[in-house]
């Protein structure tokens, strides 16, 4: 708000500049805006640039919709929604953009880790306050206001305890265990946390071997072909840990294909993560195993942090949202309540 007040008065000073431009006595003057002269948006409402990642997966879709159903005109706020993509260039420059433009505020859900120092640098020069959101970065915390999101690392470890509980019930605690990973985008966060978790949580047991580990980079398609060609190379599959729902979809439709069963009552023990409607679903059916919730109803917590700072409040640096593990167990009990 302060923010359009300052460009206008710029704006003010180039015009009254230009105004005197057109008189008799040849003025010079000096640029004084920082910036483009950019759109001009409505002083009564608060500007917030969202950049999200894309459309990879179903999770990814129930958290842009989650931002559109809280960045409301009806709060005062003017959301620009901008869709990333899945390129993280194309993001920098959406970022570039929006700090032309002088929103109030940009909420960034990053791609992948690196390359942000230099944009974030100039947002921040700007004066436009960055909340990061469900992805992090590499750079300094100190460029950007907090991030908030899920505890990555945890959610893998969490997997990997569930499937150690299981076998032990299962009287194969001392078995030789294959393991096959669907891993997301290289390089985001998301992926680097829960294989980090998932890899560290293994090497606990000394009779499992990780017999493929690829990426799938979170999409249905692709987790289909990946799985398809795990499948041509090993035929002693025990486990497939799946680093969101939508690939596992789509390597449950390879494992049918090859005749591979899997599931309660079959051959590959099926973990994945999201928690999404459709992982319920086939929890309840037994062909999903586990589903480690990553809650994507994040724009809650991002509007609240800007709450507080246009309250002139503290903000907490690190926020995590809340969340559970799920099995084809207690799926039915939890199915009716969920949001997404
Ligand atoms: C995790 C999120 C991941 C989801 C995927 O917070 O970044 O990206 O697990 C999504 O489904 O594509």
């Amino acid at each position: 708000m302060k923010k359009k007040l300052i460009l206008s008065l710029l704006f003010i000073v180039i015009t009254a500049g230009c105004t005197q431009c057109s008189g008799t006595e040849e003025v010079t003057y000096e640029k004084k805006l920082a910036r483009s002269g950019g759109v001009s948006y409505d002083e009564n409402y608060i500007t917030v640039g969202f950049i999200q990642t894309g459309k990879e997966s179903d999770w990814r879709d129930a958290n842009t919709r989650d931002y559109q159903n809280t960045f409301t005109k009806e709060k005062g706020y003017n959301l620009i929604y901008i869709d990333g993509n899945s390129d993280a260039r194309r993001q920098v420059k959406a970022m570039h953009d929006l700090i032309s433009q002088g929103v109030d505020y940009i909420i960034l859900d990053p791609i992948v880790e690196d390359g942000w120092e230099d944009i974030l640098k100039l947002a921040q020069d700007s004066k436009i306050p960055v909340l990061l959101a469900d992805r992090g970065v590499s750079a300094d915390p100190s460029l950007y206001t907090c991030w908030i999101g899920s505890d990555f690392k945890t959610e893998g470890v969490n997997a990997v305890k569930w499937l150690a509980d299981y076998l032990e019930k299962q009287g194969r605690k001392s078995e030789d265990i294959n393991l096959v990973i669907l891993e997301g985008t290289k390089g985001a966060s998301a992926t680097i946390g829960r294989t980090e978790g998932l890899r560290k949580e293994i090497s606990r047991h000394k009779n499992w071997r990780i017999l493929a580990s690829e990426c799938g980079n979170f999409t249905q398609g692709e987790g289909k072909a990946v799985m398809e060609q795990i499948l041509e190379k090993h035929k002693d599959i025990d486990v497939l840990i799946s680093e969101n729902d939508n690939m596992m979809f789509g390597a449950m439709k390879a494992m049918t294909q090859k005749d591979v069963s899997y599931g309660v009552d079959g051959d590959v023990i099926t973990i994945s993560f999201d928690a999404l409607e459709e992982a319920f679903e086939r929890m309840m059916t037994g062909e999903l195993m586990v589903s480690v919730e990553c809650n994507p109803l994040i724009a809650g917590l991002c509007e609240k942090v800007i709450r507080q700072i246009e309250a002139g409040q503290e903000v907490a640096p690190v926020q995590y949202v809340q969340e559970s593990v799920f099995t084809y167990k207690n799926a039915g009990e939890y199915s009716e309540d969920r949001k997404y």
